[in-house]
């Protein structure tokens, strides 16, 4: 047992502080007024009792963890990227139905049950040429160079071929880099000597041909563009830079795609903060996502793009909550059992 005195100005003031010092259990023993004011209490409690009051006094405080809206986070986050209103609600749809509280796991897997990955095999050997094909400035010769030298760091055979012999300045961009990696540039000028070129460089682990830019309005220009593809069993990929606009850019993929394109490869991700117009071009165009370029520099910033990779994209680590300039997202949902089943049509 255990007896403490409290001074306080009032009765109901001593009560205060004796049962926030011995808890409930504590049994007044006197009460006295005291000559100068005041009243002077002594209570009593038990050991047992005292020791559970500290014990819960003691307790350390449990920071409330922020709770994260998930489906909040996606929304915002598409809305942000410019994506179109009908291609985030079938996002946000996915992203609902999964049982996680990390809104880049969500829209990682609602990408997933959208869209297609389909990297370049980085270091295995490739069946096919590729060849790289889009707008003007896009950044194909960049990329030629870039994938040589990641086959050459791979220590694999690399063939690079230029069909860009329309451009001033066309392939001597391309040779300032195959030569600085010792590789042979070949130049060809029409579908035969693409033919011929394929034939020499049969198991070549890789095989890259840069194009001249092609206007994919104009009905010249790809018909250049399906001859040379007549010339053997090169895959043509569509190279188009990040931050472009949505429909524009959709309108070139799918002009693109009319001659055989299947994937494409993303230039210029560094350069760009919104990514809407891809997810919009990827998924009106129907193709798969390959690799993406983050840098102008040969020798690096070439990766292939997963879910995951493309969700962290467009929702930094530092950007996991909600913001304050949110836009309000669609009308909340109450209760969403299973994932979404959609897929492109
Ligand atoms: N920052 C950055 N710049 C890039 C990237 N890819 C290409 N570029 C730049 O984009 C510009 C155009 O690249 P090119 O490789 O010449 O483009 P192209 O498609 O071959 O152009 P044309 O042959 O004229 O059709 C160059 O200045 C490149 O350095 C990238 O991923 N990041
Ligand atoms: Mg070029």
């Amino acid at each position: 047992m255990r007896l403490k005195s409290f001074h306080a100005r009032t009765m109901a003031e001593a009560m205060r502080d004796v049962r926030a010092a011995l808890g409930d259990d504590a049994i007044i023993v006197a009460t006295r007024e005291e000559e100068g004011g005041g009243v002077r209490v002594t209570a009593a409690v038990e050991d047992d009792a005292l020791a559970a009051v500290h014990a819960r006094m003691t307790q350390p405080v449990e920071p409330d963890e922020p709770e994260i809206d998930v489906e909040e986070v996606v929304a915002d986050a598409l809305h942000r990227h410019g994506v179109p209103a009908a291609l985030a609600e079938q996002l946000i749809d996915a992203a609902a139905g999964l049982d996680t509280d990390d809104p880049r796991l969500a829209l990682g897997a609602a990408l997933d049950s959208v869209y297609t990955f389909n990297p370049l095999p980085d270091g295995r050997r490739m069946d096919r040429p590729l060849m790289l094909v889009g707008p003007p400035g896009a950044g194909k010769t960049l990329l030629a160079a870039k994938l040589a030298a990641r086959a050459m760091f791979k220590n694999r055979s690399v063939g690079v071929i230029t069909t860009d012999t329309v451009r001033a300045g066309g392939v001597a961009q391309l040779s300032a880099f195959t030569r600085l990696m010792n590789i042979k540039l070949v130049t060809v000028e029409d579908p035969d000597a693409l033919a011929g070129a394929f034939a020499v460089n049969n198991g070549t682990d890789l095989v890259i041909v840069d194009t001249a830019g092609r206007n994919p309005f104009d009905d010249g220009d790809m018909d250049e563009l399906k001859a040379l593809l007549s010339a053997g069993e090169a895959e043509p990929v569509l190279v188009l830079p990040a931050g472009i606009d949505a429909l524009e850019a959709t309108d070139m993929a799918q002009s693109f795609r009319s001659v055989g394109v299947r994937r494409m490869i993303v230039t210029r991700v560094d350069m760009a903060r919104r990514y809407g117009s891809l997810l919009c071009i990827a998924h009106r165009a129907r193709l798969s996502f390959c690799d993406i370029s983050v840098s102008a520099k040969v020798a690096e910033g070439l990766t292939a793009l997963n879910p995951v990779a493309l969700a962290r994209l467009m929702i930094p680590a530092e950007e996991k909550a909600p913001r304050e300039t949110a836009p309000p997202a669609r009308a909340k949902k109450k209760s969403v059992s299973s994932p979404s089943s959609r897929t492109i049509p």
